[in-house]
């Protein structure tokens, strides 16, 4: 259920690059990698990871994990077909899902989770005072409604989910405080659930990532981590440093690939669109699985360099129809409602089509998500045609193991720590 992407094998036979449809093309600094995942082999389970499986995809096949190094995060995802737009996981999924990670989360994923519950502590501690009371009355739900707001959920969010909350208390006639708690877990798993849904690569080749947000919201860290994760399991990596503006970012993204299958195509104070394309377009040629491109920190405010970013996003059209396949807005999490603000304000630019929500270790009070869960709702419901809105990163830290993909049980348990 922990995988870090889901690979998306191509039903067809490994298609060979259509050289055809490639402009001439420098010859491949790498040795092509395999156009078509190899199968994978299925670890002898030590632990039987297909308990970690989501409910959203039951009746996978077991595939095979590479023998060593064991990896026991490893992917409940199998290369199946997701239909788009998947429904969002049903609450009662969610549930399983949690109580499932609880008893069975790998190491790596724990060391994550005790960093997040550190880093909402405050959050939850204000959250569990107000369940010390002796009874559930008025005087509760005023001071959880106090708690939610100082917790960044923001007025609408935390009326919606004090609403929900009163009717499973009174679904569940719950008598005691403490089962309110419980309840308001439930709660906010189900409104963050349809926010869990796990990055997919493979549909196209390359699969082609734009990354933004404002600067410093550790969108560069981001895909450092992410370029790790995925060149690990084998996908071959090519980095647009489209954030032309700093000298150092190349350097940094560099660094942070660390790996020879993963390369950077860059262009000293180039224009970032003409950086993402040749990268792109490489991409193509040296039959890479995934292009992610690192562009410069904006505010939403600065309109002509949003109409630079839209301005890159034509511009990767143009060197593959289909692309970008995922525009990835990077969030500091300690920005409180102004996290929303940027959503917003990127999504109306951009069409966002997934979240990183990065330094839940710090001060951040976590209770945003929940803002943006209810304003994807009302995105989807507005505008049926466009791809749910998704969290699939939450960043921990600045090492590559404080990267983790989201779960919407997990992250409620947390915020309630
Ligand atoms: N504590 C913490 N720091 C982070 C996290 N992600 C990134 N950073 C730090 O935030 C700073 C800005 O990150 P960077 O990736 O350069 O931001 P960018 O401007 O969006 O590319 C760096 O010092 C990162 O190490 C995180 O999840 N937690
Ligand atoms: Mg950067």
């Amino acid at each position: 259920m922990f995988s870090f992407f889901k690979r998306k094998k191509s039903p067809e036979p490994p298609p060979a690059v259509d050289l055809r449809t490639l402009p001439p093309a420098p010859a491949p600094a790498v040795a092509p990698a395999p156009t078509a995942p190899a199968p994978q082999a299925w670890a002898p389970p030590g632990v039987d990871i297909r308990t970690l499986r989501p409910a959203a995809a039951p009746a996978e096949p077991p595939r095979a994990m590479p023998a060593a190094p064991p990896v026991p995060a490893m992917p409940a995802a199998a290369p199946v077909a997701m239909p788009p737009p998947p429904a969002p996981a049903p609450a009662v999924h969610a549930d399983l899902r949690g109580a499932m990670a609880a008893v069975s989360a790998p190491p790596e994923r724990a060391e994550w989770l005790g960093k997040l519950r550190t880093g909402l502590r405050k959050t939850g501690s204000n959250i569990a005072q107000v369940f010390s009371t002796a009874r559930i009355d008025d005087a509760l739900y005023e001071e959880l409604e106090s708690a939610l707001l100082m917790a960044d959920t923001g007025v609408k969010a935390t009326q919606w989910l004090l609403d929900d909350l009163k009717r499973r208390v009174k679904e569940a006639r719950a008598t005691e405080p403490t089962a309110v708690k419980g309840l308001l877990a439930d709660a906010i798993a189900a409104l963050l659930a349809p926010l869990e849904r796990p990055l997919v690569i493979g549909e196209a080749t390359p699969t082609v990532m734009m990354v933004v947000g404002v600067n410093g919201a550790g969108k560069t860290t981001s895909i450092g981590k992410l370029t790790r994760h995925l060149a690990d399991e084998d996908q071959k990596v090519l980095l647009a440093a489209a954030d032309t503006f700093r000298a150092a970012a190349r350097e940094q993204l560099t660094v942070w690939a660390g790996r020879n299958r993963v390369e950077v195509v860059s262009q000293e104070g180039g224009d970032p669109a003409a950086v993402t394309f040749d990268a792109v377009v490489a991409g193509k040629a040296r039959a890479c699985d995934v292009v992610i491109a690192d562009t410069a920190g904006r505010l939403p405010t600065q309109l002509h360099l949003m109409e630079e970013l839209k301005k890159i996003k034509r511009v990767i059209t143009k060197a593959q129809p289909d692309a970008p396949h995922e525009v990835l807005l990077v969030v500091d999490g300690n920005t409180g409602q102004n996290a929303l603000a940027q959503v917003k304000a990127f999504d109306d630019a951009l069409q966002v089509s997934g979240l990183i929500i990065t330094k839940l270790d710090g001060t951040a009070k976590g209770g945003v998500l929940a803002a943006i869960a209810l304003w994807a709702r009302e995105r989807s419901a507005k505008q049926p045609g466009l791809r749910p809105l998704v969290v699939y990163f939450i960043g921990v830290g600045e090492q590559l193991a404080d990267l983790e993909t989201f779960n919407a049980r997990e992250f409620a348990r947390a915020l309630l720590d």
